[in-house]
């Protein structure tokens, strides 16, 4: 049977997951997208069959056919969806971040553990890139050693006009919050956050770039460099130190070419495009884990952590003081 989904949230990402779910992921179709604007709405859904289009995104998931919820509205809108969604037990993929703020995503892990199992899915999808889960591998099966350093560029080519210079901590370092999380098995102890001229690139109030520091449980260190008007296109870069190597990905060497004189390739200038496979493998996944009722990725727990780092990495970039991140104790149905 094919899973009945409800998209909320017709924006940028929430229109590209309509089209993958009708093109490329397989046992699912979408049944109902919302967005508060409804002509937003009713524009992802034309051409597609029996699709109903609401304002309204608890109206979506009441829809009939709905069987998993996919949350791609802005993250304050989050936690409202998902704990409807929750209330009826349906399985969940949310876009990151899971809530801007830790007490929402303390809510909403409450409401899991009523539940007493875990159905929603955070969209932390480097962990679906090929190239990250290479690099997992790596320092999973100890061929660097012990990791030290990650160094990390993330830079868009430029920045929507709703961004604020908040939002390149909690919308953007967030993945690297994540990703570092992942790829080390550890927690975020400390975040500094250093704050240079913002570049004359940058529109007017946006402190871009911004140089992050977040210190780990492990005793591991993590710098990014966290530029989102960089204009000349997308870019996300790891380097790994270890005790006994080094490795490093996002350097999208696929083709080098040579000519008239000159080498060189080409720049994702997007998001969608640099993570396109990544963005389908997530979906296929979590298709496939949602059709049992489960999920197969980063969970609630780690939305809730990357949302404390994302405060405390506020908090810091306003200070320009080390801050310290605590988490409540991790619950069993996290462990
Ligand atoms: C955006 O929301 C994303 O998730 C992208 O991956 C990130 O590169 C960008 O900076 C964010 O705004």
């Amino acid at each position: 049977s094919t899973l009945g989904i409800a998209v909320i949230g017709a924006g940028r990402m929430g229109a590209d997951h309509v089209r993958r779910i009708g093109r490329t992921v397989g046992g699912a179709r979408v049944v109902a997208v919302a967005d508060p604007d409804g002509d937003r709405a009713k524009e992802a859904v034309a051409g597609l069959d029996g699709v109903s289009a609401h304002s309204d995104a608890v109206a979506a998931v009441a829809a009939p056919g709905v069987d998993a919820v996919l949350v791609a509205s802005p993250g304050p809108a989050h936690e409202e969806a998902l704990l409807h969604a929750l209330a009826r037990e349906l399985p969940v993929l949310c876009e990151k971040p899971l809530t801007p703020d830790p007490a929402g995503a303390l809510r909403v892990l409450e409401a899991e553990r009523r539940l007493g199992r875990r159905l929603v899915q955070v969209g932390f999808m480097r962990r679906f890139d090929a190239e990250y889960e290479r690099l997992k591998e790596l320092l999973d099966g100890g061929g660097i050693g012990r990791p030290l350093f990650l160094h990390c560029r993330h830079r868009n080519a430029a920045s929507p006009s709703f961004f604020t210079s908040d939002m390149l901590i909690s919308d953007s370092v967030v993945h690297e919050v994540d990703a570092a999380r992942w790829l080390l098995g550890q927690e975020i102890t400390a975040v500094t956050v250093l704050s240079p001229t913002p570049s004359a690139a940058a529109p007017e109030g946006l402190g871009d770039p911004r140089f992050v520091l977040l210190e780990t449980s492990g005793g591991a260190i993590v710098d990014v460099e966290i530029f989102v008007n960089c204009g000349f296109g997308y870019q996300v870069q790891c380097e790994a130190v270890g005790e006994s190597g080094s490795a490093r990905i996002g350097d999208a060497q696929a083709m080098v070419v040579q000519s008239a004189g000159r080498w060189g390739g080409e720049i994702a200038q997007d998001f969608l495009t640099r993570f396109a496979d990544a963005y389908d493998r997530q979906v296929r996944r979590w298709v496939a884990a949602a059709a049992r009722g489960r999920i197969d990725g980063p969970d609630v727990w780690d939305g809730y952590a990357a949302a404390v780092v994302s405060e405390a990495g506020i908090t810091a970039a306003r200070s320009g003081v080390r801050t310290p991140v605590e988490l409540v104790e991790r619950p069993a149905l996290y462990r």
